[in-house]
């Protein structure tokens, strides 16, 4: 159930700092002066008014995107979420703020020292994806919380950060952690399924020993990082070799008659 406020221009200027696991929520005035409102868990501001509404619940496949505020470090607490939403990115995963607050501070952050957390349960399709991100100041993604690009020197702005990592076909998490810390903000990221390369064909033998056979193979691809060679033992296939990329022979040694 909604409810509406009549906080007209205070609730403009501040900012508010939610308690999760609370059903209280705290208005901060510009004088960060704390005022409890009782029942009041989640917010909503507009260019006119202060409305309370519940915060999303998340959604598969879209983002959740939470802006925080925090006191002039990173390291420094961070207050609760001044603003939720789910949807799209806009544009797609691309953000910029410029120098001043995000939408002129209603969505309650200030023009430095704030954060975007977005987080969403995306469907993949099986195989080796290629992250990019770049941002003013500092953009971390994890994948079902394991780091993905750590932008860890917030010095550099603007860094393009490139990491290619194999995904399992099905759903998982992205969070894409956004920081800035003065002036400009802006951030991108984004994700794309790299092709498979053109498998090699006509494996044969060409040389054997008496412990040892050579084979070799035609190489299709263009895009290839490299080979794997693999012999089958029962029902189980060993990796014994991983070979660079263009590769098309390798000997197999150390065999014996059986
Ligand atoms: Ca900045
Ligand atoms: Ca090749």
């Amino acid at each position: 159930m909604q409810q509406k406020l009549a906080l007209g221009a205070v609730g403009f200027f501040g900012w508010w700092c939610h308690n999760p696991n609370s059903t209280k929520g705290q208005f901060y005035s510009r004088a960060r002066q704390p005022t409890i409102l009782s029942k009041l868990e989640l917010i909503y501001h507009s260019s006119e008014n202060v409305e309370a509404r519940p915060w999303p619940t998340p959604v598969d496949g879209q983002w959740r995107i939470e802006y925080r505020n925090y006191l002039s470090n990173p390291s420094n607490v961070q207050m609760g979420p001044t603003w939720v939403r789910n949807g799209a990115l806009y544009p797609v995963n691309s953000l910029c703020w410029g120098n001043g607050s995000p939408l002129d501070g209603k969505w309650g952050v200030w023009a430095d020292y704030f954060t975007v957390r977005m987080s969403g349960r995306f469907y993949f399709e099986e195989g080796v994806y290629r992250f990019r991100a770049r941002a003013d100041d500092v953009i971390n993604l994890y994948i079902n919380q394991n780091p993905v690009i750590l932008d860890e020197d917030a010095s550099q702005v603007n860094e393009e950060y490139v990491v290619d990592r194999y995904i399992s076909a099905g759903y998982h998490n992205v969070l894409a952690e956004f920081t800035e810390l003065t002036g400009h903000a802006c951030l991108e990221f984004s994700w794309t399924k790299l092709p498979v390369p053109e498998p090699p064909s006509n494996l044969r033998q060409i040389g054997r020993t008496i412990t040892s056979i050579t084979l070799t193979w035609q190489d299709n691809s263009t895009d290839e990082t490299g080979f794997y060679i693999y012999v089958q033992n029962g029902n189980t296939w060993n990796r014994i070799a991983t070979l660079g990329a263009n590769a098309t022979t390798h000997t197999i040694t150390d065999l014996q008659c059986g």
